[in-house]
């Protein structure tokens, strides 16, 4: 299953256009508030120069990369926490979500994107607040028995209530991995790994502004949306001589992707047969029996083991059978965690 990222943000500040440009949809990004409702949903691939590379060196045509979804949600504003515009239905959408780009509208020439930052992650941390204090009291109540697991719960939750009350959210509060653990079935908004998308103009970010971006405490990207959409729209030669025209970097809609696989913790290894080139996805210290699993059913169960090669080996020495000449294959068993850029070979008994 690929992993689900949400786009969020205050209406009018450039989602959907953001959207469009990731996923080459064409979902209405109009100049006015709540033009998005319904959640538009959209797959967009991985970039990964390494695919071709790998591909070119072992001589296949079909490159499979990995894939990320993206959920367009529809505006947030300030009392949405209380049900205000589009409230509590936008917050679920939100909450089935791995991790969140929080896109920020910085295309006018206000500076109006700061408060909109705050408006959206106080928004998130009110609602996050209610579900802890429910829960807190519940766990309280139920601890009165004399049950002990519900009374270490409510400790939990009191703490990270405190927390949220003097504004920091979840993923910023320094807490125990076990007591993260007692608080995972809560499914709680400010716990997500989180990036902010600056939107900027495209004269901006010609001048190299933003490109420094500011201080927050989550990466920030900057990108301007409505050129990438626009982009997105021609045909792969046609946009490289405009972006060089612009002297714009090929790799903003990348490296929002690359900005959400390094908040999710996740690394990218390969495979390739005689047909094709692949690349999987795994959050870092995945096992190779797990990996294996991923591929197929069969490899998990018939795991032998893992014959791992990195990716700059592979085309440096030109082929697979060059770099078992130069011993550097390795056989890995079934706990072996492979990492980032590996190539990796599953022997299994089928
Ligand atoms: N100049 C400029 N305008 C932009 C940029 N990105 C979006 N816009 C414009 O801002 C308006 C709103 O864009 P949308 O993508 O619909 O915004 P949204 O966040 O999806 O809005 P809601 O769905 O209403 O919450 C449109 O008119 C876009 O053309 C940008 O990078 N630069
Ligand atoms: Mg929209």
């Amino acid at each position: 299953m690929g992993f689900r990222c949400g786009i969020i943000g205050v209406p009018n500040c450039g989602k959907s256009t953001l959207f469009n440009a990731l996923t080459g949809s064409d979902v209405p990004a109009e100049n006015f508030p709540f033009c998005t409702i319904e959640p538009n949903v959209g797959t967009a691939s991985v970039p990964d120069a390494r695919l071709a590379a790998i591909a070119e060196t072992v001589g296949v045509d079909t490159i499979i990369p990995a894939f990320i979804d993206f959920v367009d949600i529809a505006g947030l504003v300030e009392g949405a926490s209380r049900g205000e515009g589009l409230g509590n239905r936008f917050l679920a959408h939100i909450r089935e979500m791995d991790l969140i780009a929080h896109v920020v509208g910085a295309f006018n020439d206000n500076r109006k994107w700061q408060s909109d930052i705050d408006v959206i992650n106080l928004e998130l941390i009110l609602v996050d607040l209610d579900s802890v204090e429910k829960a807190a009291d519940k766990a309280i109540r139920r601890s009165r028995t004399g049950d002990r697991e519900q009374a270490r719960l409510g400790e939990v939750l009191e703490h990270v209530a405190a927390g949220l009350q003097s504004g920091v959210a979840i993923r910023d509060q320094i807490l125990e991995e076990q007591d993260l653990q007692t608080i995972e079935h809560l499914n709680l908004l400010t716990e997500k790994p989180n990036f902010y998308v600056m939107n900027v103009d495209e004269s901006r970010l010609i001048q190299g502004e933003f490109l420094s971006a500011p201080e927050l405490d989550d990466p920030v990207i900057s990108i301007c949306a409505k050129l990438e959409s626009e982009l997105s729209q021609l045909s792969p030669q046609e946009q490289t001589s405009f972006r060089e025209e612009l002297g714009i970097e090929e790799s903003a809609l990348a490296d929002v992707v690359a900005c959400g696989y390094q908040v999710l913790g996740l690394i990218t290894f390969f495979t390739f047969n005689d047909n094709e080139v692949r690349a999987w996805v795994i959050p870092k210290g995945t096992t190779a029996h797990k990996a294996a699993g991923k591929i197929h059913t069969d490899m998990e169960r018939g795991f032998i083991r893992a014959e791992v090669m990195s990716c700059s080996d592979l085309i440096s020495h030109g082929s697979e059978h060059s770099v078992k000449m130069a011993g550097k294959v390795r056989f890995e068993g079934k706990s072996y965690e492979p990492k980032e850029g590996e190539i990796i070979r599953i022997r299994f008994n089928s």
